[in-house]
């Protein structure tokens, strides 16, 4: 298959490549590039080449399915120089991306122009590598060391107009990109050349300089964007060939590293979450205007959520005042932003003008979507679905967003119960990018395919999940919170506990966790299932909640914290508390603690596999990394079990 095609406009040729869907860079591509650089440098009529790509990108970077196989020729590296070594100048006219492997194709051409709306990047940090293919060598001699460094370590793409200020690409325009990029080649001819980028020179830097960038690389939490930042310093300090070299012996290290396989693994589950195979032809139903009752954090996360995304949204609350408070609580959000810098004061009037507070349920006459985000006890949202059920429009989808309860205990009784469906937010909810989707067995199709629509126009996370108490989440949280209590009965300490979570690289180990969220959320929920009569055992923090001991909230939980601090401190009083329940004392390495909770992890999600209640291992491991802290580069805990 021919993946380039070749047209003339005068002594221009426009070399279009078409490897849909985003124009990765695939062994054919190479192969292909490599030739036609060869081809054209042959053709005495053609003076220069304006390399542009079709569909919805540029370059989106190598073809990251790729990289789990041995590396064929040509290598990009070696494309990359045959470009720059062209006889005929190459412009690369970058349209949506020009990403990893594409950006240092864009810097193997003498200029690069790109459209208002592009975006150029090096993400290979994110994906556990660093660029291979002269990113951390070219980009210090294109731009400069400082923002090759923050490039290249946050792996964060940079808009076109800021590309252009750091010197990135050389123009950016407006219209028709393959025009404007035909007359900037024919500019371009009228004047001398630029210097090939490998030939620019290169200043080194202060050493404070790169110790302040290892501090902020360090950041990560994995190896990627240390290694990243130490190439681009080879780079200052060596020479081009010597750099490259070093930058490939690098990439190729890694590109074979757990951690590198990890991140593949959360990118592709990433991309095929939202896009299920089974709701492929079924069309969704709107959600242009939603309704949220309740105007707590949760309501109000979910109401300013929809309101970014562009809905009008209808917020219910018990009374005026609650109202007020409801409203208010969105507009926090939106002033979150304009603080951030990220809305601006009008824009922030226009979000406030979309979201109506009332009173009154009839309001919801006119919804698409309503999503209840009450108090977590089953008569207040029986109640609140039965107000539903009589005002809403017949084919208004109707959500709850649970976390514990059984859904078609709430739904018992509603007319259309097809219309009804579990949406498990998480808190706070404008931010937290997991959305568990709980179909019930009356739940329609297109309604769970609205579930997923509503997630992707949210820019969130979508799960499915099926129906058990916790779902996904909550339910392999609570397996490791018991595992962490057994460690605890075990005599091992825990701070240690807590630690080993941290090294294995959670930002928060489980205990100090609880103690920031507030013990009693879990306990409350254990008292209502044991006053309904269930054989709930007594866990630790039953003991330490009863002594009231809820967290931080109380000055103190698992830990003891100093007034006004937030350090969590080895409380002799919940040793005294738990004495009874510890045997002994244990010291056990660090990964094994680890390794010991994140397989109670694996082994509840394999009973949640084999119940059917997730789709997928690699749903879990979505769930586990959008919604519970787990480090990206460990994969989740069922690609990390896999692994062990
Ligand atoms: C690199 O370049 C290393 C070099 O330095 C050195 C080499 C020696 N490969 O995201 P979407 C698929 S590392 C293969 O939904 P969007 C994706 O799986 C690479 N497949 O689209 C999905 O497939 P499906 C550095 C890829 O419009 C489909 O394309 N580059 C790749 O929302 C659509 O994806 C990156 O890290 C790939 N590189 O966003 C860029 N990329 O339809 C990663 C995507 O079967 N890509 N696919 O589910 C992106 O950031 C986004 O895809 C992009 C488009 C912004 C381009």
């Amino acid at each position: 298959m021919t993946l380039l095609t070749v047209r003339r406009d005068g002594d221009i040729a426009v070399v279009t490549l078409d490897n849909p869907p985003v124009n990765a860079i695939s062994e054919a591509v190479r192969k292909e590039l490599f030739e036609m650089v060869g081809q054209l440098d042959a053709d005495p009529d053609v003076r220069a080449v304006v390399l542009i790509c079709a569909g919805r990108t540029f370059l989106a970077g190598a073809d990251v399915r790729e990289f789990g196989k041995p590396p064929v020729e040509p290598h990009l590296p070696d494309v990359v120089d045959r470009l720059e070594a062209a006889d005929t100048p190459w412009i690369a006219a970058i349209h949506g991306a020009a990403l990893g492997g594409g950006f240092e194709i864009a810097m193997g051409c003498r200029f690069r122009i790109a459209v208002d709306s592009a975006r150029v990047g090096l993400p290979e940090v994110t994906l556990g590598v660093i660029p291979g293919a002269s990113g951390t060598v070219r980009t210090p001699r294109l731009a400069g060391v400082e923002v090759a460094v923050d490039l290249v370590t946050s792996g964060r793409p940079m808009p076109a107009a800021k590309a252009l200020e750091a010197g990135l690409v050389d123009a950016v325009v407006s219209g028709d990109l393959e025009r404007e990029a035909v007359a900037f080649a024919r500019k371009a001819l009228a004047a001398d050349l630029p210097v090939p980028v490998s030939k620019r020179p290169l200043a080194p830097m202060p050493e404070a300089f790169w110790q302040a960038a290892r501090k902020a690389a360090a950041k990560a939490g994995h190896q990627a964007p240390l290694r990243a930042l130490d190439s681009i310093r080879f780079a200052t300090e060596h020479d081009f060939a010597e750099a490259m070299a070093h930058e490939r012996e690098t990439f190729l290290d890694l590109r074979g590293s757990d951690e590198a396989a990890a991140l593949r693994h959360i990118f592709f589950a990433e991309r095929a979450a939202p896009k299920p195979a089974a709701l492929k032809d079924i069309a969704p139903r709107p959600f242009g205007t939603v309704g949220v009752i309740g105007g707590g954090t949760m309501g109000a996360g979910i109401a300013g959520a929809c309101r970014e995304a562009g809905m009008e949204v209808i917020l219910i609350e018990r009374d005026a005042e609650a109202v007020a408070r409801g409203l208010a609580n969105v507009g926090k959000i939106f002033d979150g932003a304009v603080k951030r810098g990220k809305l601006s004061k009008e824009g922030r009037a226009e979000r406030m003008a979309g979201v109506r507070g009332s009173t009154d349920y009839a309001e919801l006459a006119q919804a698409d979507l309503v999503i209840e985000a009450v108090f977590e006890e089953i008569g207040v949202k029986r109640a609140v679905f039965a107000e539903l059920g009589r005002v809403c429009r017949a084919d208004a989808v109707l959500a709850t967003n649970t976390s514990y309860l059984d859904p078609r205990a709430i739904a018992e009784g509603l007319p259309h119960p097809e219309r009804f469906i579990g949406l498990h937010f998480f808190s706070p909810a404008h931010i937290m990018k997991l959305l568990e989707i709980v179909p019930t067995p009356d739940t329609a199709d297109d309604v769970l395919a609205t579930g997923f629509a509503l997630a992707r126009a949210l820019n969130k996370m979508p799960v499915q999940a099926g129906i058990c108490e916790g779902f996904i989440g909550n339910r392999i949280l609570k397996r490791y919170r018991a595992e962490a209590e057994a460690l605890v009965s075990q005599g091992v300490a825990i701070s240690e506990i807590d630690a080993a979570m941290r090294d294995y690289g959670f930002r928060m180990g489980p205990f100090e966790a609880q103690d920031l969220g507030g013990l009693d959320i879990a306990f409350l929920q254990r008292e209502g299932a044991r006053a309904e009569g269930q054989d709930v055992a007594e866990t630790l923090g039953d003991i330490l909640v009863r002594a009231g001991r809820k967290g931080q909230k109380t000055a103190g939980g698992w830990y003891d914290y100093a007034e006004g601090d937030r350090t969590p401190q080895p409380s002799d009083a919940v040793s005294k508390l738990l004495a009874g329940r510890v045997t002994g004392s244990r010291d056990l390495p660090r990964p094994e603690i680890a390794e010991r909770l994140v397989g109670a992890m694996a082994a509840e999600g394999q009973a949640i596999l084999r119940e059917g209640i997730a789709q997928a291992p690699q749903d879990i491991d979505l769930v586990e990394v959008h919604g519970y802290g787990f480090p990206r580069w460990k994969g989740g805990p069922m690609f990390a079990i896999g692994k062990s």
